[in-house]
């Protein structure tokens, strides 16, 4: 197999960017010095995270240099995500770390009071040379496709700037802003979005590049952009809840309300809930166009030595075929192992990134550190997992999951918490409710609020909320509109819409009636009544940006 250089500065998540690069054909070898750099052929830059402590590692580590002298002398070079945002002059991120200045213009913050800031998920990345007339692409990119983002910070796009000065440019546009989403220039191409977590369009893309297909022409109905087209799309989110069952297995379960045993066994409950085998059923939802697979361990694996822990193995083999991006949730925490050795959470985190993970989804853990930060009068530890691991790999890796529980009462001054006046009293006739956060799967309630949690969690650095409902899981009747709405008001990062999905217009409810970034849909996919595609066709009816599977050419 023909050979391609990675430089992995950080110890960062590029499992998914090595399958993606031996999926399309080629091997991949490591850059592990700056004298490497010398005998390179074909260079990738990938990047997560931090624009400020990427650029200094690269500088403190010999490397800034050699990168550039690569790029002079003409052979191929790929930036991916801050690996296209080290190609610019500097960023809002870190004023004080100057970029490679090959693009004159600086990353700036995405107007967070607009949209929801970081932009994840799946939107455009559009040659500004194409037009209704035909055109022509560069590397794969097709103005059909989307791509997956993670981002908070971007170059924002004036027409021809670039362009004047001989660079290919692919735009996106989030809410009102439109930003440079490909750039390309004789021997340099680079992409804000992910390749290899952008299915199909990534992999083309990527193979393009490796196989120094530059210029393609594109067919009329490819060249026809439409407004319509544009823009990041609406995520459908397969979640699969994974345990152990009685047999010992790992089994895909879902329950009702979190309890996951079959009604219809002994009086104690039933055996565990048997849906499928994880890691084809992963495939299979990628594959019906899911736009990100989210794994969550209900159960936490406690005689295992951690390095040993199943469900490592499932997104190694996961990571292989699926490519759009991989959530892991369930026992991020400081662990002691069965050796007694301390673990911190970053390195339990820093497992499962190597094993192809691209986020990490933190629960009871998150609420003891919300409690935490309240009772030290609001200040950060800098200790907690969640402060750990988004230093180490950027906000965009850390997701928390929240199970929240309605507890009602008959008036707002019944409660410290904060209510909502609910459309849906209890049999009691009380209309007022808060929602309390739960841990250990719903088992224990705290004395915190939805609220407050997620503004303490988005404070300390999550990057996105994955939104449960305890009163809505394995439901079918919609997901609680009420919930995601307050929720949504509290803070700015992306929420997960989650619990109750239980046919394709409770997504268009859910799209249309709040603000939600992404919904979720875990029961009525695993029992086979709708895939995801039948729910991207229904919204796709009624006029919603989706982003279809594309299949392999
Ligand atoms: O606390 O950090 O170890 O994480 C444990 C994780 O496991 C948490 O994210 C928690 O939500 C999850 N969890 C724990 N117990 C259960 C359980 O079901 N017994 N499942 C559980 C959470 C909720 C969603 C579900 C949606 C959609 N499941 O994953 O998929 O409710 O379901 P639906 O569409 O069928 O209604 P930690």
């Amino acid at each position: 197999m023909p050979t391609v250089h990675l430089l992995d500065y950080v110890a960062g998540n590029v499992r998914s960017l090595v399958n993606a690069i031996n999926k399309v054909g080629y091997d991949v070898e490591w850059v592990r010095s700056p004298g490497d750099l010398r005998d390179v052929e074909s260079l990738i830059l990938p990047g997560v995270g931090h624009f400020g402590h990427c650029l200094s590692q690269l500088s403190s580590g010999g490397y800034l240099e050699p990168i550039k002298q690569h790029i002079i002398s003409g052979k191929p070079f790929m930036g991916i995500c801050v690996g296209l945002q080290a190609l610019f002059e500097g960023s809002e991120e870190n004023v004080n770390v100057p970029g490679l200045g090959v693009v004159p213009v600086r990353m700036q913050k995405f107007n967070a009071e607009t949209k929801s800031v970081p932009h994840i998920g799946w939107n455009s990345a559009t040659n500004t040379r194409v037009g209704s007339s035909g055109g022509q692409s560069f590397y794969g990119l097709n103005p059909s496709s989307k791509y997956y983002y993670v981002h908070s910070y971007a170059a924002l796009y004036e027409p021809d700037v670039l362009e004047r000065d001989g660079w290919l440019v692919a735009t996106a546009k989030y809410g009102e802003e439109t930003f440079i989403g490909a750039i390309a220039r004789d021997n340099i191409f680079a992409t804000q979005f992910h390749p290899e977590k952008s299915g199909q369009a990534g992999l083309r893309t990527l193979r393009a590049f490796l196989n120094g297909d530059k210029l393609q022409t594109l067919t009329p109905e490819d060249s026809i952009r439409t407004e319509e087209k544009i823009g990041l799309t609406r995520r459908i989110i397969a979640c699969l809840d994974v345990r152990t069952n009685d047999a010992g297995d790992l089994v895909v379960t879902k329950g009702d309300q979190y309890d996951v045993r079959e009604k219809d066994g002994a009086s104690a409950g039933g055996q565990v809930r048997n849906l499928g085998k994880p890691v084809d059923m992963a495939k299979k939802y990628y594959e019906q166009g899911a736009d990100e697979v989210t794994f969550l361990n209900i159960t936490s694996f406690r005689n295992c030595p951690v390095a040993d822990l199943p469900m490592l193995e499932i997104l190694r083999r996961t990571s292989e075929t699926v490519f759009v991006p991989l959530t892991i949730g369930g026992g991020i925490r400081d662990t002691v192992d069965t050796d007694g050795t301390h673990i911190p959470a970053l390195d339990v985190a820093t497992m499962y990134f190597k094993s192809g993970a691209d986020k990490v989804s933190i629960g009871s853990d998150a609420v003891i550190a919300a409690e935490e930060f309240y009772q030290a009068g609001r200040m950060l530890s800098g200790k907690t997992a969640i402060e750990t691991i988004s230093k180490a790999y950027g906000n965009q890796a850390v997701v928390v999951s929240v199970d929240p529980k309605r507890v009602y009462v008959a008036k707002p001054e019944d409660t410290t918490h904060h209510t909502i006046e609910t459309k849906y009293p209890n049999a009691a006739g009380q209309s007022y409710c808060w929602y309390q956060c739960t841990i250990k799967g719903g088992r224990e309630t705290r004395d915190i609020d939805v609220c407050q949690l997620a503004k303490a969690v988005e404070a300390m650095g999550a990057g996105e909320l994955l939104l449960n409902c305890i009163d809505k899981d394995g439901s079918n009747s919609g997901f609680d509109l009420e919930l995601i709405n307050l929720v949504k008001d509290a803070i700015t990062i992306p929420v997960i819409a989650s619990s109750g999905a239980g046919v394709p217009q409770h997504f268009e409810e859910v799209f249309k009636k709040t603000t939600t970034d992404a919904a979720l849909g875990a029961g009525m996919f695993h029992r086979g009544e709708f895939t995801v595609g039948d729910v991207k066709n229904y919204l796709g009816s009624k006029d919603f940006l989706v982003r279809r599977f594309e299949p392999d050419i």
